[in-house]
């Protein structure tokens, strides 16, 4: 039978495993990417492991993240990811250079590889025909370490597009549809990959914009095919030798067959705080803003910022709106300067930030207290923004520009003027702002540089075989990494110290969870319980690291988001599930959870039962986890599992 474009991935990566749904495959990881916010622990991780040198293809090192340099925590962190770029021979990626997923693409990203990033959005990459998944930093040290990546075996989730989007529509639209239709958990272990005539509309980087904001449906990753768009845009980036065609064979089939015809799509909306929470523009049109926020890895494309710049070009953005200008990375700010695009929006009234993740983490750009924010960033949980009681909406470049102009949420369809046509600009190749890796014998000599921040990670105990441990929180369903951890100006630059990030640890849901939980640490630990999809977002391993730090020994909920899951294994937090969700009430934030005879009881069983301290209840759980995941968890988790 014949393979679709993701089978073909897999089969040609495949370490061990078999390619059936739901069981746990190996796959060999030719290309990295490390950002700054993930990058300092992947580096010290790689430092604790005694790696001499990188054993991928290609690694690469961003820094987009951390920009804002308000004292010498950031800074330092870069210099230090230089240092250790160049001393395990990995590519380094400049601040300024931009964000890494679309600099990837256009840089590194090859059709027919598989690439694993210690960020959430890597999947981006997808739009190359790459196999490109997103994961905790350790699993991403250990793939520059040369060991495979296990994960659980997708079903593949086969979209054939057809028809061409209307004027006003673009791809943001199509990925808004998914989310509309489906919601934060729909791609849960499953491969979207996309087919269908269709594609023809669809550019390289339009294909990078739905294929990043897979993320936010739970997808391990999605999967466009190498066509004739994708050779097109390789040799734009002079690299047009980098190219196979990669398409599904004509007697491929899916495992889940789904459609979209294009030419049905109108602009939509997310409303706070959730991506899955789609409505057509139309149903909120009229609603007062305070920023539309243009950029991100999720609307990156020159295309998207020269659209914009049409839109505004001799107009006025409305008065006490802040029209907040991202351009992703270094040269899509060159090729607006040259083709005059920049000066449109400088003379409308926006507002020019530098290249980088900026404002779509909360490093920057927060917006007033409950005022509406329209950004194309790929994320709106709450407080995400940098502002606690924000109400921030995702949307296409369209759809923010057009409410910048009138000043309130807007169908970039009622402006009364015609869609703006692009062309795409001649670009140079411009590597200036990479530093290459260098050779092996140079690279062993070189120190690593470490600023009075960056803390080495502690050493975590193995797994107990007796738990009696109070419920110190209990959450609802969808709990973010960025509830349970913040991003921000604030947080992020302790992303490399341990002791003082885990400070933060679940604040945006209660501040006075630190002290609580170093009490408990104490008396043994604490447990987490919480609804469905707990953990979704991004791939940062400090939120299963931070908590655990502070004494978090299990979370039990109805289920988890992947990468999450995948991180608290790694950190040594046994990560259960409730057999029958009702159950969910049976325990309450105070109650004391006995687990006993954990350690057999996990190896040779997925049941085990969960008794409430003075009471009578016992409480069926699950865990689902490998057999190399136990033995990770007993040891206490990967890095003592790996040293072992
Ligand atoms: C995000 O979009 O949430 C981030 C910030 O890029 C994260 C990575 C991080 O927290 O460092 C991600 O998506 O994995």
């Amino acid at each position: 039978m014949g393979l679709n474009v993701a089978q073909k991935l897999i089969k040609d990566h495949l370490v061990s495993g078999e390619m059936t749904p739901g069981s746990e495959i190996a796959l060999k990881i030719d290309q990295t990417l490390t950002q700054d916010a993930t990058g300092t622990m992947v580096m010290l991780e790689l430092e604790a492991m005694g790696l001499k040198r990188a054993k991928t293809e290609v690694s690469v090192q961003y820094v987009d993240h951390n920009l804002l340099q308000l004292d010498s925590k950031n800074p330092d962190d870069h210099i230090f990811l230089r240092s250790a770029a160049q001393r395990f021979g990995i590519w380094y990626s400049q601040p300024g250079n931009g964000v890494s997923h679309p600099v990837h693409m256009q840089y590194f990203g090859k059709p027919g590889k598989t690439m694993l990033g210690s960020d959430s959005h890597t999947c981006a990459s997808g739009s190359l025909g790459m196999l490109a998944i997103g994961a905790g930093g350790l699993e991403v040290a250990m793939a520059i370490a040369g060991e495979p990546f296990y994960v659980r075996m997708p079903e593949i989730w086969g979209v054939k597009l057809t028809g061409k989007m209307p004027d006003w529509v673009s791809a943001k639209d199509v990925i808004l549809e998914m989310l509309r239709r489906y919601g934060v958990r729909g791609g849960f272990g499953r491969i979207i990959e996309y087919y269908g005539p269709g594609l023809k509309y669809l550019s390289a980087m339009d294909r990078h914009v739905i294929a990043n904001m897979g993320a936010e449906l739970g997808a391990t990753t999605t999967v466009f095919p190498s066509d004739d768009e994708v050779h097109n845009f390789l040799k734009s980036e002079k690299r047009g030798e980098d190219w196979v065609k990669i398409t599904a064979d004509d007697d491929a089939t899916y495992d889940i067959e789904d459609e979209i015809d294009l030419s049905t799509l109108e602009p939509l909306i997310a409303k706070p705080s959730s991506p899955g929470n789609v409505v057509p523009v139309r149903e909120v049109e009229g609603e007062p803003i305070y920023q539309a926020y243009i950029g991100s890895s999720a609307n990156p494309g020159y295309r998207d910022f020269a659209i914009s710049a049409r839109m505004v070009e001799g107009r006025r953005i409305a008065d006490g709106v802040s029209y907040d200008i991202n351009p992703t990375w270094r040269d899509i700010l060159e090729d607006l300067t040259k083709a005059g695009l920049l000066f449109h929006f400088i003379q409308a009234g926006g507002r020019i930030h530098q290249a980088g993740c900026n404002g779509c983490i909360g490093m920057g750009q927060a917006p007033a207290t409950g005022r509406n924010s329209l950004r194309t960033t790929p994320r709106n949980f709450p407080g995400r923004s940098g502002t606690r009681e924000d109400s921030v909406f995702l949307c296409s470049p369209e759809t923010a520009t057009a409410s910048a102009l009138t000043g309130k949420i807007t169908d970039p369809r009622n402006l009364g003027f015609d869609y703006p046509q692009v062309e795409l600009p001649q670009r140079e190749k411009n590597m200036s702002m990479f530093l290459a890796p260098i050779p092996e014998k140079d690279a062993l000599t070189v120190e690593l540089i470490k600023g009075p921040n960056i803390a080495t990670i502690p050493a975590m105990e193995e797994l107990p075989d007796h738990m009696e441990i109070e419920v110190l929180l209990k959450v609802g369903d969808n709990i973010s990494t960025d509830e349970i951890l913040a991003g921000g100006g604030k947080v992020l630059p302790f992303r490399s110290n341990l002791p003082e990030i885990s400070k933060f640890a679940f604040e945006i849901i209660d501040d006075t969870y630190y002290t609580r939980f170093l009490q408990a640490r104490y008396r043994g630990g604490f447990a987490v319980v919480g609804g469905s999809n707990y953990g979704q977002g991004s791939s940062r391993e400090h939120a299963a690291l931070a908590p655990r730090y502070l004494g978090l020994r299990a979370v039990i909920v109805k289920d988890f988001a992947r990468i999450h899951w995948q991180n608290l294994v790694n950190f040594g937090v046994l990560p259960l599930t409730f057999k029958n969700e009702e159950d969910y009430r049976e325990i309450d934030r105070g109650d004391v959870i006995v687990l006993s005879n954990l350690r057999e009881t996990i190896k040779n069983s997925k049941d085990l039962t969960v008794k409430v301290r003075g009471t009578d209840k016992e409480i069926p759980v699950r865990h689902d986890l490998s057999p190399r995941q136990i033995d990770v968890l007993l040891e206490g988790g990967l890095i003592n599992w790996v040293n072992r």
